[in-house]
């Protein structure tokens, strides 16, 4: 397994439309092997294919709290077949924006289709915590940042920072 380096915000390759999966093979499980390995050592609860400069359908997530036994998924094309009318508002935060965290409201449960380690389509009802994280995971497939659920003005604040600190992570070190 590896550890892949991770992309950050502002960049190109997070605003694009991930392709979906033909099937889960060797190489796609590898891939959600290795993107595990990565979620765990940035201290991450989800991680998204775009998140490691990959453009395909492919999560994964481990929702368990430290002292809990791991709740893994590991998913590829997932979709939301069915969503709740009620909405719960949640602080998120995402290892492409780094240090930044905003309260984002989304649909409190919601219905996943998706394809599993094993190549087999399966449905899941998620609810909490997992309903958070795979809304915000199934939006990094589609190009869109928890940033962009806030206001234009919240939105152009934190991403002015995130380019200055890009801009300065770049400058040499002065002697
Ligand atoms: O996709 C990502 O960037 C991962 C992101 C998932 C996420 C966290 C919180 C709410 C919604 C989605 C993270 O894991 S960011 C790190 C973080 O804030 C966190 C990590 C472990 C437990 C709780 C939060
Ligand atoms: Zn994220």
């Amino acid at each position: 397994m590896a550890v892949l380096p991770l992309v950050v915000a502002p960049d190109p390759r997070l605003k694009k439309k991930a392709l979906p999966v033909e099937r889960v093979d060797d190489t796609i499980r590898k891939q959600m092997d290795d993107m595990l390995e990565t979620m765990y050592a940035e201290n991450g609860m989800g991680l998204a294919a775009p998140q490691v400069g990959l453009s395909n359908r492919v999560i994964v997530m481990d929702i368990a709290r430290k002292e809990e036994a791991p709740k893994i998924f590991k998913m590829a094309n997932p979709e939301i077949v069915w969503e709740s009318p009620e909405i719960k508002s949640y602080e998120e935060g995402c290892l492409s924006v780094p240090e930044y965290y905003a309260e984002v409201e989304r649909p409190a449960t919601v219905k996943i289709r998706f394809i599993d380690y094993e190549n087999e389509i399966r449905e899941i009802e998620a609810d909490g915590v997992l309903a958070v994280c795979v809304q915000h995971e199934i939006d990094h497939l589609n190009g869109v940042l928890f940033i962009d659920h806030l206001s234009s003005l919240k939105r152009n604040i934190i991403t002015r920072k995130l380019v200055k600190a890009k801009k300065t992570a770049a400058e040499p070190v002065a002697s």
